[in-house]
């Protein structure tokens, strides 16, 4: 099976599959890890992204104050489990007219080369990719905007691709977007982006990515490819319905899709992924994993109010993609087509 390459994180978080499960990905037994009020100002606390830190853990929280204001705020861990969270938002500095706010959310946090790069959705005039780096988690700096607006979802890849930095995104509108496909950028200086490559869109075959998909957690990197696990939105009479799967991309040509899941990996089961300020809402934002292993931890928010944790292996990943496979390419989509028919055209 697949390797992951990358370092071994022995203090990761992890409990084993629980006897009987049939699932490839596994809840934490004490979901959610992070409740709604664990800061002093937070109505919510979700769609958050955690790294190693000097043998222990930090990472960027997406909170929503009492006033119900998206920021993002610095937290601290020892076991990956149980957070410290700031009551202050990050103060990036910069350049004025781009360090100046109207919101941000959804942190990503990818470690490249010497520092920890911090995306997320940037409220400037409109949501688009918002990067800066920190080397300690105390002084964050902001560099331009990556993307013109509107682009929610910028995730960086954790090392250059063919000499340059890498990004995927999903653009979108200023609203609650009805659409959405994924591209991927390349950049010399993480200033200038551009080479805009499709990489995959919404699936007729599978109605819990037919509106609108979008990447999630920095992708892993493992001798078969990228290992992508990405966000995919049903249209329901309820509304939208959040859940996630995975994906392979080509290593050295990462808009070139390798293999993709036919079936999620988790979607909104529980109390607390059914339950909340936005019920029905499963939003992955980052991995921890250990590449002796192969096992993968799932940092997601849960129904835009609390963070939970899932866990599988690279193993079970791509056992599970390759039994319930979605078609990638032009010539597989028209022979699936041809054969099932368009499954999702009237959701
Ligand atoms: C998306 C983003 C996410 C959120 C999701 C569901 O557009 O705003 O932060 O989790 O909607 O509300």
């Amino acid at each position: 099976m697949a390797k992951i390459i990358g370092n071994s994180l022995k203090n990761m978080p992890w409990e084993d599959k629980p006897e009987g499960c049939k699932e490839p990905c596994w809840r934490y037994s004490k979901n959610p890890i992070i409740g709604r009020h664990e800061t002093s100002i937070s109505n919510s606390i979700f769609n958050s992204a955690v790294v190693p830190f000097e043998g222990k853990f930090a990472g960027v929280f997406r909170c929503d104050n009492k006033a119900v204001v998206m920021d993002l705020y610095v937290g601290f861990s020892d076991d990956g489990i149980k957070w410290n969270i700031s009551d202050e938002p990050i103060v990036f500095e910069g350049d004025s007219e781009i360090t100046y706010k109207d919101y941000r959310y959804d942190p990503r946090v990818c470690f490249i080369e010497d520092r920890y790069y911090v995306t997320w959705c940037n409220g400037y005039h409109g949501p688009t990719i918002g990067i800066g780096y920190t080397f300690d988690f105390k002084k964050f700096y902001q560099l331009e905007n990556a993307f013109l607006p509107y682009n929610r979802n910028g995730v960086l890849f954790p090392r250059k691709v063919g000499g340059k930095y890498a990004m995927i995104s999903r653009p979108s509108d200023t609203g609650h977007t009805p659409f959405g496909d994924i591209f991927f950028s390349e950049s010399p200086d993480l200033t200038y982006w551009g080479k805009h490559r499709y990489v995959f869109g919404t699936s007729p075959f599978s109605a819990w990515q037919s509106k609108k998909i979008g990447p999630g957690p920095t992708p892993i990197e493992t001798d078969e490819g990228w290992l992508m696990i990405f966000h995919g939105v049903h249209n329901t009479c309820q509304g939208f319905v959040y859940r996630f799967g995975a994906a392979l991309l080509d290593l050295e040509k990462p808009w070139i899709v390798k293999e993709r899941s036919m079936f999620y990996l988790i979607g909104p089961e529980t109390q607390y992924e059914l339950t909340g300020d936005v019920p029905g809402v499963c939003f992955p934002c980052a991995t921890l994993c250990d590449a002796e292993t192969g096992r993968i931890a799932i940092y997601y928010g849960c129904a835009d109010t609390v963070t939970g944790l899932a866990f599988t292996t690279v193993d079970e990943v791509f056992a599970y993609m390759r039994k319930y496979p979605h078609p990638v390419n032009g010539e597989q989509m028209a022979e699936y087509l041809r054969t099932h028919g368009d499954q999702t055209n009237k959701l």
